[in-house]
């Protein structure tokens, strides 16, 4: 049953001096599920006749301080009916602040073009069957299209934006991919870095326990240098397989400076995935060369070689550039693609960007967020809740937490697959990742 998903119901208050309860006027958390609740039963008044039962947050997030003085628009969505129970997604916004301004009047307030969310929220309530009444969907006021500001005569209300999309519904599943070495990371950045086969394929092996059903492999000369060696993948391929089931992607980007057959030995090997690099960017100081003919050439060899192809875009226009490849039948469906963000001189890794990137790729395509370094933890984690994969690992960052290094990238998973639960996301078993890259299809 569908009826009433998408339903949306907005309330706006202001913050009084009484719901101040710490120091420096803050309110507390509490104070925004309160209003979470009032927003959710309005939504099952309006679906179900019926004020209902909440049971249960599966995820709450506090983003920013709530203050004495501030208005704040609670927003709540429908994301699942169920026979009894409404899965919802919520969204808190302040929407105007008093200044604080030292020296300034007390009463200085600003109201802001763009609302700053200060909390989000994930959340089921129940309402049994027999209290479930008719009519349904009565729809609020607010959730009615936003008047057309310019055709409405002085004094215009303030029409504050509506809420964008907030999550995704909380029982998408998840494909966690660990990139366990790269060809950047040194051993002298981290002594956890796995280099000879053995260790890639215990690396492997862990971080599947952890929850990854994919791992993207480089592999390394014994003195830790980055290689494309047909012989040293074959080598860590056999013995990941000898250890765990997990679907190996090699890459094909290797390391900057390498050229195109030196990169496309991995795919004598016949990996079930192998990576695509869609476009030429500056990558730190070096520059990372991918022309056209050599993104055209490498496609074909991957299709050769039986691969299932991740589509990485380090820059929107990647994106274009690999739709363009899936027009002309040089790329097959279903596509996957792989947003790196936070490349220096790549796009930068922040929440408009994964937004707008996961906007640009048609239906039946799959999406997943990589970032480097500090962005790694914020930006696949923001990729969850927007319904998107996720890739982490040494090759990306090596730090758990600031100053704190991750032994291994099995840490980094284990992480990353803890906060994929809490929102509800299912992370998947490499099987059942298998079927939805078409893997299994393409046997
Ligand atoms: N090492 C980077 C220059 C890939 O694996 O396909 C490229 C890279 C991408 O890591
Ligand atoms: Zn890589």
């Amino acid at each position: 049953m569908n009826t009433g998903v998408g339903l949306t119901v907005t309330l706006r208050v202001r913050m009084g001096a009484h719901d101040a309860h710490y120091a420096g006027e803050l309110v507390d958390g509490a104070r925004m599920l309160a209003l979470f609740g009032d927003v959710a039963t309005e939504l099952l008044i309006r679906l179900d006749g019926d004020e209902g039962l909440f049971r249960a947050y599966e995820a709450i997030e506090f983003v920013a301080p709530v203050r004495a003085g501030d208005y704040i628009e609670a927003t709540g969505v429908i994301t699942r009916v169920g026979k009894t129970s409404r899965a919802m997604a919520f969204e808190a916004r302040k929407v105007i602040a008093n200044r604080r301004e030292l020296g300034g009047a007390p009463s200085a307030a600003d109201a802001f073009a763009e609302p700053i969310v200060v909390c989000r929220a994930l959340g089921t309530c129940v309402v049994p069957s027999e209290l479930q009444r008719r009519p349904r969907l009565v729809l609020p006021a607010l959730s009615a299209p936003s008047p057309e500001v310019a055709t409405l005569p002085e004094p215009r209300p303030i029409i504050t934006p509506p809420p964008h999309v907030i999550v995704t519904p909380p029982s998408a599943e998840l494909i966690l991919t660990a990139a366990i070495v790269g060809a950047e990371t040194t051993r002298q950045q981290t002594p956890w870095l796995p280099i000879s086969a053995a260790e890639l394929a215990d690396e492997a092996a862990r971080c599947r326990d952890a929850g990854a059903s994919v791992v993207h492999l480089h592999v390394r000369n014994p003195d830790g240098t980055p290689s494309q060696s047909s012989e040293l993948f074959g080598e860590a391929i056999a013995r990941i397989r000898e250890k765990t089931d997990v679907i190996v992607q090699t890459s094909t980007g290797g390391a900057v400076g390498m050229g195109l057959d030196e990169r496309a030995q991995p795919l004598l090997c016949h990996p079930e995935m192998a990576t695509l690099n869609c476009g030429t960017l500056n990558f730190g100081d070096d520059v990372f060369v991918n022309t056209r003919p050599l993104i055209r050439d490498l496609a074909a060899r991957i299709r050769a070689a039986g691969s299932v192809i991740e589509l990485e875009c380090y820059e929107v226009g990647h994106i274009d550039e690999a739709l363009a490849l899936f027009a002309s039948g040089q790329i097959p469906a279903p596509l996957h693609f792989q947003f790196v963000l936070g490349v220096p001189g790549g796009i930068g890794a922040r929440e408009d960007v994964i937004r707008f990137m996961a906007s640009q790729i048609p239906a039946g395509a799959t999406w997943g967020v990589a970032a480097v370094g500090r962005w790694q933890k914020p930006m696949t984690e923001l990729a969850m809740k927007l319904g998107g994969h996720v890739r982490v690992g040494l090759e990306d960052n090596i730090y758990l937490e600031k100053g704190v290094l991750a032994e291994g990238s099995a840490p980094l998973v284990a992480r990353a697959a803890a906060f994929a639960r809490g929102l509800g996301r299912e992370v998947t078993e490499p099987s059942r990742a298998r079927e939805i890259l078409g893997i299994t299809a393409r046997g």
